[in-house]
């Protein structure tokens, strides 16, 4: 490879008419913005326990009250990216989000998409467009990029879900704010119950009323049952692995993060290969294993992991009896549609 000039190299009264002019040679930050072969990346394999940041997200609930917050997150931050980017990724931002009985989380919009991966509690719910989901554990719900949400919760104990937000990408773009609004009034329905059949889609006389995202909450029991027969029915199969997808276009439910359920059978191993968009991993069920490269983490119920893109990444379930469920979230969506998607 050649070796390039550097700054140093040229004489200060060239540098300082450069600086005046705001222009900068390029040869002597060539490599560092094009390395060879492999992409500088800012993102750590990290692992967040769930049972060492739960006591601290309670302890959040006594310390603010959500008036006060609007959103009481502990946000799951790289410190590869700098803790105050509040970054899990390039495009990925992580969120543990605490609602206490009665609390409720006011009606906003904001132009970053966002899913919520319900962790524990029962009676709350999120009302998006209209449409009042309520939140179980494992459960999937869509904040899509403009749509109206709130958060509420009419049980008696503390409900938190994982927020999965594309925050990083869009705020990079210069394109990320919200927008207040009112208590939404609910529309009836459920689109879950409409597509709860695979291969049968609702069919509407009039297209215009189609919906660019017809489906916003994924009930657990579905993804868990699809996972579950998918391993029966191909006992050979070795990724045990659904995508959730916009039903009426079998896309990616949401345009730039891609979300999956994935099953490990008892004891074993698959090894993915190494592919440049980061991934995030969360144990909704069992306990498994995941290894980045060289790194391994221990996953108990409701931890999250990151792993940087093009790392080669294991995944085991360290029990010899029990079923194992992780929910994955990537920028796989987002690579693809940019071109840059690779597997190595
Ligand atoms: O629940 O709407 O973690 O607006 C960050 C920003 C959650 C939310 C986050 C948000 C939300």
């Amino acid at each position: 490879m050649l070796e390039l000039g550097r700054l140093e190299d040229l004489p200060q009264a060239y540098r300082d008419q450069l600086q005046a002019l705001n222009l900068v040679p390029l040869w002597p930050s060539l490599r560092s913005v094009l390395p060879p072969d492999l992409p500088t990346r800012h993102t750590r394999p990290i692992h967040w326990s769930y049972q060492a940041l739960r006591p601290l997200l309670m302890q959040a609930g006594e310390l603010t009250p959500i008036e006060k917050a609007e959103r009481r997150v502990l946000v799951l931050a790289n410190p590869g990216h700098g803790l105050e980017k509040m970054q899990a990724s390039a495009a990925m931002y992580l969120g543990m989000q605490l609602l206490l009985p009665g609390e409720w989380a006011p009606c906003h919009h904001h132009t970053p998409n966002a899913l919520r991966m319900i962790v524990e509690g029962e009676g709350a719910w999120t009302t998006v467009d209209g449409e009042k989901c309520p939140m179980r554990r494992g459960d999937l719900i869509l904040t899509p990029t403009g749509l109206w949400h709130e958060h509420g919760h009419d049980g008696d104990q503390p409900v938190v879900w994982l927020d999965v937000l594309d925050l990083p990408l869009v705020y990079f773009l210069e394109a990320s704010y919200h927008v207040e609004g009112q208590r939404q009034r609910v529309a009836p329905g459920h689109a879950e119950r409409a597509y709860a059949r695979g291969g049968v889609v609702p069919t509407r006389v009039f297209q215009r009323s189609r919906k660019a995202y017809p489906m916003l909450r994924y009930p657990w029991v579905d993804a868990r049952a699809a996972l579950v027969s998918l391993a029966e029915d191909q006992p050979d199969l070795e990724a045990v692995q659904v995508t959730y997808v916009n039903p009426e276009t079998g896309g990616d439910a949401q345009n730039i993060l891609g979300f999956y359920a994935l099953m490990l059978r008892p004891g074993q191993t698959l090894r993915l290969p190494a592919r440049s968009p980061a991934t995030v991993f969360h144990q909704i069920e069992g306990e498994s294993e995941v290894t980045v490269d060289t790194t391994t983490f221990a996953m108990d119920g409701a931890d999250t992991c990151c792993a940087p893109g093009f790392t080669s990444i294991a995944l085991r379930n360290r029990s010899a009896k029990e079923l194992a469920f992780l929910f994955v979230a990537d920028e796989a969506p987002l690579h693809r549609k940019l071109g840059l998607y690779e597997e190595r």
